[in-house]
């Protein structure tokens, strides 16, 4: 996903680039916005943390884009081209350093295994949606 941040700063072009000259091959792609109710659902296994609350209501404060992704090791090595969850300790050249705001308003998300990215896939996309 680019995050509201990521759109609403104007970083959607460029992030796309980066994810495309990276090697990934775009699957499905979708410019939506979240629901409060859509971003809790989508956020479920974060509930007990302290930042659920907020999370979700940040999650669902603009548009964003969702997309499935593939490549080979594409979970891992989508996670090495974001960059770490606080951009301040992302490395340079990463998404997060070079876009993000905050840990928050961190620009992008990637799923964090292939289980997680197959459930996250199904979250936004029907199998008719899928190139
Ligand atoms: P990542 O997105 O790097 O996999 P997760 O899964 O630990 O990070 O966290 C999911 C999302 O929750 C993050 N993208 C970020 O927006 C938010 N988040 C994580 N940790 C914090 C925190 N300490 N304070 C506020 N928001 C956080």
């Amino acid at each position: 996903m680019i995050k509201p941040d990521g759109v609403q700063n104007g970083h959607m072009g460029a992030i796309l680039d980066k994810i495309i000259k990276a090697g990934f091959k775009i699957v499905a792609m979708k410019y939506t916005q979240l629901t409060p109710e859509t971003a809790g659902q989508f956020y479920a296994i974060h509930k007990e943390r302290p930042f659920y609350k907020d999370l979700v209501s940040y999650m669902s404060s603009g548009p964003i884009v969702a997309a499935i992704l593939e490549k080979d090791n594409a979970v891992e090595d989508f996670r090495t081209l974001i960059g770490a969850t606080d951009p301040t300790k992302a490395a340079p050249g990463t998404i997060r350093q070079l876009f993000a705001k905050s840990i928050e308003a961190n620009a992008v998300h990637g799923s964090d295994s292939n289980e997680n990215a197959a459930i996250e896939g199904d979250f936004y996309f029907s199998k008719l949606e899928r190139f």
